[in-house]
């Protein structure tokens, strides 16, 4: 379901303000301490974020597909890590439960996930099954009227935060030796369930991952996503095929503003008596950059408008998240170029987002997982036709 286009358009100019007004000056300093601000989050809430993706009759704004790509577009202008704070709920941590959650798992925690007073994560990633997601070892034995989870899972963004887990794990199956992946529902409190220490990164200062251990971590059988055991595998491919989607769409708005950033320096900063924005070699990285971020544009929002007719978009998405996920790494790597040394140092940012967007090429799939997932798809559609 769609907003009215001019509610909708509303929404856009707000959220725009919000990131020009509060998030690009907050910046530097949620950075260096590498926390979002209480007074961020709360206006987060306040300003409906947190539910972006959730039907309206469980509190959310319920927005189209190609809606929610217009607002990461924006969320994209800053730091990754704002986008992060909300990223969970809107995406890989709720969706399974929109998509596949019985009607009273819907009831119990959407309203609560699309106000932003519970963080929901998704637990799929474990210490020896990062890209072979179908090889995950946490185990979840039936005992009596629940189920005994045991595992690690890792890297799990927000998990510091959460309130609920959609945690992935293996149930015994009669057709399948190895046991069949099952998607639960876990709340952090749960006996049984700790967390590791936050981990260390790269960039994206700000948004937080840890490790999240179960051990005898008694669930009860409600707690199984969809109350259907062996369906968490393809929950988890759904949820991550819209997931590519909207981190395709953030990835573009980050190189908006990094081409934006860098248009305005070449514009200002003089060498050899004139801006080098006049230098043909400044303008060549600045036009590759604009083409290829509108081109990732463009495969955005004709994908998000193929989901929303309801279409298959597994190979698009994962064309949209392999293309613009190493766009944007090739336009932070110019932005860095056009800045010159001021691109090497702290206090211009542009560093920082060089680093941050290095993650997009990784999670929810890395490049070479989205190009093994395009490629098959083309070999099985094309035996198909035959
Ligand atoms: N939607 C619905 N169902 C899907 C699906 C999708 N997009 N993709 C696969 N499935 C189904 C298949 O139809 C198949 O069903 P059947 O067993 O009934 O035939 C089942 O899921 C298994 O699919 P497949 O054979 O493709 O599984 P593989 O183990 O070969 O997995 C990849 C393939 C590599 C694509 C998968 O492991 C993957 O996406 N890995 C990356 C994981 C990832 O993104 N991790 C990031 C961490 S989360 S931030």
């Amino acid at each position: 379901m769609a907003l009215e286009p001019d509610v909708f358009e509303q929404l856009l100019h707000t959220v725009r303000r919000f990131v020009h007004e509060r998030l690009m000056p907050a910046e530097a300093d949620t950075a260096r301490q590498d926390r979002v601000a209480d007074d961020i989050k709360q206006e987060m809430r306040e300003l409906g974020l947190f539910g972006l993706s959730i039907p309206e009759e469980f509190g959310g704004l319920g927005l189209s597909m190609e809606e929610e790509a217009r607002l990461a577009f924006e969320l994209g202008r800053t730091s990754p890590a704002f986008r992060s704070v909300l990223g969970t709920n809107n995406g890989i941590g709720s969706q399974g439960l929109v998509m596949d959650g019985t009607a009273q798992q819907k009831a119990n925690y959407l309203p609560r996930l699309a106000t932003g007073e519970i963080i929901a994560s998704f637990a799929l990633t474990e210490p020896e099954a990062g890209s072979d997601a179908g090889s995950i070892r946490t185990s979840a034995r039936r005992d009596g009227d629940g189920y005994i989870l045991n595992g690690t899972k890792r890297f799990i963004t927000n998990a510091p935060y959460a309130g609920l887990f959609t945690v992935f794990a293996r149930t015994e199956s009669a057709d399948k030796p190895g046991g069949a992946i099952t998607a639960f529902l876990v709340e952090a409190d749960t006996p049984g369930l700790s967390l590791g220490k936050v981990d260390k990164k790269m960039g994206q200062s700000g948004s937080h991952t840890c490790d999240v251990i179960f051990e005898d971590c008694r669930v009860p059988a409600s707690a199984v996503l969809g109350s259907k055991e062996g369906q968490g595998f393809k929950t988890a491919m759904k949820v991550l095929d819209r997931g590519r989607l909207h981190i395709s769409a953030v990835c573009v708005g980050v190189a908006d503003r990094l081409i934006a950033d860098s248009l305005a320096y070449a514009m200002q900063r003089r060498q050899f008596r004139q801006p080098i924005a006049e230098f043909q070699l400044i303008q060549a990285m600045l036009a590759d950059s604009r083409a290829e971020a509108y081109a990732a544009k463009c495969m955005v929002l004709e994908t998000s408008r193929a989901k929303d007719r309801s279409e298959n978009v597994a190979t698009d998405a994962a064309c949209c998240k392999m293309f613009a996920s190493e766009m944007v790494g090739r336009v932070a790597d110019r932005a860095v170029q056009i800045h010159g040394g001021a691109g090497y140092m702290e206090e211009y940012g542009i560093e920082r987002f060089y680093r941050d967007v290095r993650l997009f090429r990784i999670y929810e799939g890395t490049t070479q997982i989205q190009q093994i997932l395009i490629a098959r798809n083309m070999i099985k559609d094309a035996a198909a036709a035959v």
